[in-house]
């Protein structure tokens, strides 16, 4: 009974602490993993892996059937596309389960969408926006080989001469030169020896090739970051003087941690700023203490050495990154853009079309990071639909904090509702409270008069 009690303290005390100052994991309305980010003119478009939470209890039952995307300009604010993928659009794979790590990247204003297929093989699918929608133009898998349930985690890097690569591979790494097309290769399949492991440079498992490439290029310099071997898994990374090796292995970029049984790097410059993505347990242990795969997206800031390597980093924090300037309340803001959010799911309409939060009950509130209100927000615009009548409260700084003002939602067909606030002035935390129903939020809007 105690020690109950002791668990539910200690449950209360971290949510507490959570919502105060957290920021990482990046996403809360559902588990992601395998963060895949592409900068793609002035946005950062997160292509995610998601983890079903029906996911049973268990180390590797995992429970994956789709893609997911998220952007941001400012990596604080994010907001939520929905599904970009699912197994379905790989007709050849397997539907039931499967959908593995992946990555987007751009050639030519086409966007290529590598994903793993587990058990099946790699696919692509090419879409015309980073949006989507994706299709599947050769209806088979992009690699054949005669390892299939090795073939997952696929990363793909165009050099700078156009010549592209396509890496891959747990518990090898292999690697194939992609044609211009990307939807095809050329050449032979090549593994990549495990250097660290093999020349006995490792001094420790953690420290050698799992899974979870991802490569890419910076100041002359190329790099193999990946998941280091498993369980718990670290980030490592290698670099080398050519796309194809040999590989150098330099260490950890962060250390293995017993909290969490993966990791999975993905890594961007942005604005001046270098990240790297990640994932971790948190929320799921925030539910339950037994461990089921469902984890959650993190982003960590850091700076490269003037050599090209990269510093250790600690394990992902709380705290997360800070944001990039400010959001603007003045311009329409989806509300599924959020920087932190409790209570709370995101949908599509069918009918319409439209992609919004909804409360899962009272007192469930989105967060929006940095909102500059300049010299005067006074009226707030929303479109809403009840599944129940309810209000949503409008307040700043926390979800307890100052109320400017209540939006009272009752019609059950979207509409656009108004109400004057309490001036509000300068740069404040927004927090949209759910309050009494149900209810459904597409976007909001504040206005200076
Ligand atoms: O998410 C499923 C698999 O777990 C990924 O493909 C691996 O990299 C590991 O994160």
């Amino acid at each position: 009974m105690i020690k109950k009690f002791s668990v539910l303290i200690l449950f209360f005390v971290g949510v507490i602490a959570l919502r105060s100052i957290a920021q990482n994991p990046v996403i809360q309305t559902r588990f992601t993993a395998d963060p895949a980010p592409l900068v793609y003119k002035d946005t950062v478009y997160l292509y995610t892996t998601h983890d079903e939470n029906t996911a049973g209890p268990g180390m590797g039952k995992f429970l994956m059937k789709e893609w997911l995307l998220y952007t941001s300009t400012d990596m604080v604010n994010w907001t939520d596309h929905g599904v970009v993928a699912s197994l379905k659009d790989f007709v050849w794979g397997r539907q039931d389960n499967g959908a593995w790590a992946h990555q987007c990247i751009e050639r030519n204003g086409k966007f290529y969408l590598y994903c793993a297929v587990q058990g099946s093989g790699i696919g692509v699918l090419v879409a015309d926006s980073p949006y989507g929608p994706f299709k599947d133009p050769i209806g088979k898998s992009l690699v054949d080989t005669d390892h299939k349930w090795n073939d997952i985690d696929p990363s793909v890097f165009i050099d700078d001469n156009g010549q592209a690569y396509l890496y891959w591979g747990n518990p090898s790494l292999w690697y194939v030169k992609l044609n211009e097309d990307m939807i095809s290769h050329a050449g032979e399949v090549t593994k990549i020896p495990n250097v660290g492991k093999e020349k006995g440079q490792a001094t420790e498992d953690t420290y050698h090739y799992q899974e979870g490439p991802w490569a890419y290029k910076r100041n002359g310099h190329y790099y193999m970051a990946y998941a280091s071997t498993c369980c718990p898994e670290g980030i490592g990374y290698a670099m080398s003087n050519s796309a194809t090796g040999p590989w150098e292995y330099k260490g950890y970029m962060m250390k293995p941690n017993a909290k969490s049984s993966g990791n999975h790097p993905g890594i961007i410059d942005y604005k001046g700023k270098s990240y790297v993505f990640g994932f971790n347990y948190r929320l799921n242990f925030m539910l339950t203490e037994q461990h089921h795969e469902r984890r959650s997206v993190c982003a960590e800031e850091f700076k490269y050495n003037p050599d090209g390597t990269i510093p250790e980093l600690p394990w992902w924090s709380e705290n997360g990154v800070e944001q990039i300037g400010n959001l603007n309340p003045f311009k329409r803001t989806a509300a599924e853009t959020i920087n932190w959010a409790e209570g709370m799911t995101t949908a599509k309409d069918i009918k319409t079309g439209q992609f919004f939060v909804c409360n899962k009950n009272t007192g469930a509130y989105i967060k929006i990071r940095g909102v500059d209100f300049g010299k005067g927000a006074k009226k707030i615009e929303a479109c809403v639909a009840a599944i129940t009548a309810g209000s949503l409260e409008i307040r700043i700084d926390d979800k307890a904090g100052t109320l400017l003002g209540t939006l009272n939602v009752k019609s059950p067909k979207w509409e656009t509702i108004s109400s004057s606030i309490k001036t509000v002035k300068g740069k404040h935390d927004l927090y949209l409270v759910f309050k009494g129903g149900r209810f459904n939020l597409d976007w909001w809007k504040m206005k200076a008069n």
